[in-house]
């Protein structure tokens, strides 16, 4: 039984570090939790039209329409210049006038056509957000971009 008093002395041995180990003082290691604040991430998202309404008229006046942004936008940068309607045959309708209805809804007044057959509405692009970020109707990240335009939007009228 030679193998004994190795196994005692290295039992002994593993023990001794054992507690070597256990009397050491270990590095204390404190968590400190702090409340994440809350941050304001910048917007630099341009606006987009989302809806032009109505898309037709049939023997009502046309004398508006109502179109929606992606976001609220500031009002004092939204007028009769910033709007482009074309008639059927290629002259130009001015708008009349620009009248918010909601924070992201606007009415654009405009004189009655005489004209029946398509309309097309182009909105932008120097129409600015609340945080003064122009128009990105193609949402490519660039804003103001003249291409990025509303589409061209129909609205059919029966006069
Ligand atoms: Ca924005
Ligand atoms: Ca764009």
């Amino acid at each position: 039984m030679t193998l004994n008093p190795f196994r005692r002395w290295l039992d002994n041995l593993q023990k001794r570090r054992r507690n070597q180990r256990r009397s050491q003082p270990r590095p204390r290691v404190r968590l400190h939790l702090e409340e994440l604040e809350p941050r304001i991430v910048p917007d630099s998202t341009g606006a987009r039209v989302l809806d032009i309404v109505p898309v037709e008229f049939r023997n009502l006046p046309f004398d508006h329409v109502d179109v929606r942004f992606s976001e609220t936008i500031n009002a004092t940068t939204f007028t009769a210049v910033d709007v482009q309607i074309t008639s059927p045959s290629g002259s130009t309708i001015a708008a009349s006038g620009v009248t918010p209805l909601t924070a992201d809804t606007f009415r654009i007044a405009i004189q009655s056509p005489t004209e029946r057959g398509t309309y097309r509405v182009q909105l932008g692009a120097n129409i600015e957000d609340v945080d003064g970020n122009l128009m990105d109707q193609n949402q490519n990240g660039v804003n103001g971009e003249a291409t990025g335009k509303s589409p061209s939007r129909i609205a059919c009228c029966c006069v």
